[in-house]
């Protein structure tokens, strides 16, 4: 069994929709478990700005797949959920990326593990210190809330907490 953290977002209406289905998704494959989410945060666009902002937030999940084949199921759900490839960084309905599977450090053309861009992206880094502040980046030595701290207070600050996924929509 193998623990893993992956990245969400969605900056394509229903934001909070996708990532509550990529959730429940990723709940119905038999051999994988989601053990923790994060809070949903709303982030100002980041790479190629001229689009909306994006919901983003951080899961946890145990899985016997490969890194690999979790990135292909992972592709699966994207596609599932409407995602179209046209500009690079540009909108759509979910993006699923795998930051850290174990202490597996990975690098081909497939695939790089822990992703090489994590520690820049208070996006990535807000979410999963929610639910893995101590956790070691294999590679960079440093813990989630070590990186975190290093963030430019201009980045955090287009960062903002919006609540658990359940409570974005009405009951
Ligand atoms: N994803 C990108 C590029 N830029 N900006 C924000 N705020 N959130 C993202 O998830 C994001 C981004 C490439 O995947
Ligand atoms: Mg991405
Ligand atoms: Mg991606």
């Amino acid at each position: 069994m193998h623990t893993v953290y992956i990245a969400l977002g969605s900056n394509i209406q229903p934001k909070a929709s996708y990532l509550l289905q990529a959730i429940e998704k990723l709940n119905a494959h038999p051999s994988i478990t989601v053990t923790k989410i994060s809070n949903v945060y709303n982030t100002a666009p980041k790479g190629y700005t001229a689009q909306d902002d994006f919901y983003n937030m951080a899961a946890k999940l145990t899985t016997e797949l490969s890194p690999h084949d979790l990135l292909h199921v992972l592709h699966e759900i994207e596609q599932a959920l409407g995602r179209v490839r046209t500009i690079k960084n540009g909108p759509r309905t979910i993006d699923l990326d795998i930051l850290v599977y174990g202490q597996q450090q990975i690098n081909n053309e497939a695939l790089i593990i822990p992703h090489p861009r994590m520690q820049e992206r208070a996006f990535v880094l807000v979410p999963l210190q929610e639910i893995a502040g101590e956790l070691m980046i294999p590679g960079l030595d440093q813990t989630v809330q070590d990186l975190t701290n290093q963030l430019a207070d201009s980045e955090l600050a287009d960062v903002h907490q919006m609540g658990q996924l359940d409570d974005l929509y009405d009951h």
